[in-house]
C-alpha cells in the first residue's frame, strides 16, 4: 500500500487532502491511489447542495454538520467551485463561515478547485468523494458553486439533491425554470427570517411539491435556526429510503462512468492512429478540393482506422 493511502486509511488529515488534491488536479498518481482504496468504497451517502449564489448554500451547510453528526455521521464537505482559483476570496470565505460556525475537528471540509470540461469536474468530484469514503467519513456534503450545466452534472454524481432558494435573490423562477424543479429531492426556502420566505415557500409547493416525486418542501433559517434539524433528519430519512436500492444506482453510477472513461481511451488512440494515417490527410485534401463530401470522408477514414 502507497503511504498516502495508508496515511488516509489510519486517521492522518494531512494525507486525505492531499490524496484530495492528486485526484482533483487529475494528476498520474490519482490512478494508484483509486486503485487501492477502490475496494473499501461504497459506503458513504453523499448529499449536494444547489441553488444561487447567496442562497446560504455554506451558512447551511455550516449549521447541518452538527446535526448530522448528532444523527451518527462523520461528516465531510466538499465545495465544488471551479470558476475560482482555490486561494480565491470566495472560496476562503466559505470556508471561514462554515468554520466559524462549528469550529469543529471531526469535520473535513475541503474546496476543490477542479477545472476544465464538466466531465472532468464530476471525474475529480467522484474520486474526491471514494477518497473521503475510504477515509471513513459515511456523509458527504457537496456544495456547489458553479451554475447550469455543472449543477445538474454534479447531481447525477450525489445520493441525493436539496435545492436552495431564498426570498431575495431574483433569480428563482428562473433557477426553477433552468432546471432544478427535475433534479431536486428536497426543496429549502431559506432565509425563512426575512420577507417574501412564506410567498416563495407556497410557489415552490405549487411548481413542484404537488409533481409525482413530490419531492420536500422546507423552509430553513441559519440565522433562527428554524427548520435545520428538520432539513438533517429529512435528508437522514431520504437516504436511508434510497439505501433500499443504494447498489443499483451505484452499479448505474459506475456504468455511467466506465462508458465516459472508456470512450476517453478510444478518442485518444484514435487521435494518435490519425496522425499517423497518411490517408488522413490526402482525405483532408481532397475535402478542401471538394472532390469529397465530410460525411463520406469519415466513414471511409473510420473504416479504414477500425478494419
Ligand atoms: N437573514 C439570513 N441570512 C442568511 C441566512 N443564511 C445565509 N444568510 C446570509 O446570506 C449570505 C450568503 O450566504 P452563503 O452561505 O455564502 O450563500 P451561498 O453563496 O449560497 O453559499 C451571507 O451573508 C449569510 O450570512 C438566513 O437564513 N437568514
Ligand atoms: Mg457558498
Amino acid at each position: 500500500m502507497i503511504p498516502i493511502v495508508k496515511g488516509l486509511i489510519e486517521g492522518d488529515r494531512r494525507s486525505l487532502a492531499k490524496a484530495i488534491s492528486i485526484v482533483d488536479n487529475r494528476e498520474p498518481e490519482s490512478r494508484e491511489i483509486i486503485r487501492e482504496i477502490f475496494g473499501r468504497t461504497g459506503k458513504a451517502k453523499t448529499v449536494g447542495f444547489t441553488g444561487p449564489g447567496g442562497a446560504g448554500k455554506s451558512s447551511l451547510v455550516g449549521r447541518l454538520i452538527p446535526e448530522c453528526q448528532a444523527l451518527g455521521y462523520k461528516v465531510a464537505v466538499l465545495a465544488v467551485d471551479p470558476t475560482s482559483p482555490i486561494t480565491g476570496g470566495a472560496i476562503l470565505g466559505d470556508r471561514i463561515r462554515m468554520l466559524g460556525n462549528l469550529g469543529d475537528e471531526k469535520v473535513f471540509m475541503r474546496s476543490m478547485a477542479s477545472r476544465g470540461a464538466v466531465g472532468g469536474v464530476s471525474k475529480s468530484l467522484r474520486n474526491a468523494i471514494r477518497v473521503l469514503d475510504a477515509a471513513g467519513y459515511n456523509l458527504i456534503l457537496v456544495e456547489s458553486v458553479g451554475a447550469g450545466q455543472l449543477e445538474i452534472e454534479i447531481t447525477k454524481v450525489v445520493d441525493l439533491t436539496v435545492v436552495l432558494f431564498t426570498p431575495n435573490t431574483g433569480d428563482n423562477v428562473q433557477a426553477v425554470k433552468a432546471g432544478l424543479t427535475e433534479v431536486g429531492d428536497i426543496y429549502v426556502v431559506n432565509k425563512a427570517d426575512i420577507d417574501g420566505a412564506g410567498p416563495l415557500y407556497n410557489t415552490i409547493v405549487d411548481l413542484i411539491g404537488d409533481t409525482e416525486r413530490k419531492p420536500a418542501v422546507l423552509k430553513t433559517s441559519v440565522k433562527t435556526g428554524r427548520g435545520i434539524k428538520e432539513l438533517a433528519q429529512t435528508i437522514d430519512k431520504l437516504l436511508k429510503e434510497k439505501s433500499i436500492n443504494y447498489k443499483d444506482r451505484e452499479r448505474k453510477m459506475l456504468e455511467e462512468e466506465l462508458k465516459v472513461m472508456v470512450s476517453d481511451i478510444v478518442e485518444q488512440k484514435v487521435a494518435v492512429m490519425l496522425s499517423e494515417n497518411k490517408k488522413y490527410s490526402a482525405f483532408v485534401d481532397k475535402l478542401a478540393r471538394k472532390e469529397i463530401d465530410p460525411y463520406m470522408a469519415a466513414e471511409q477514414v473510420a473504416a479504414s482506422l477500425f478494419k
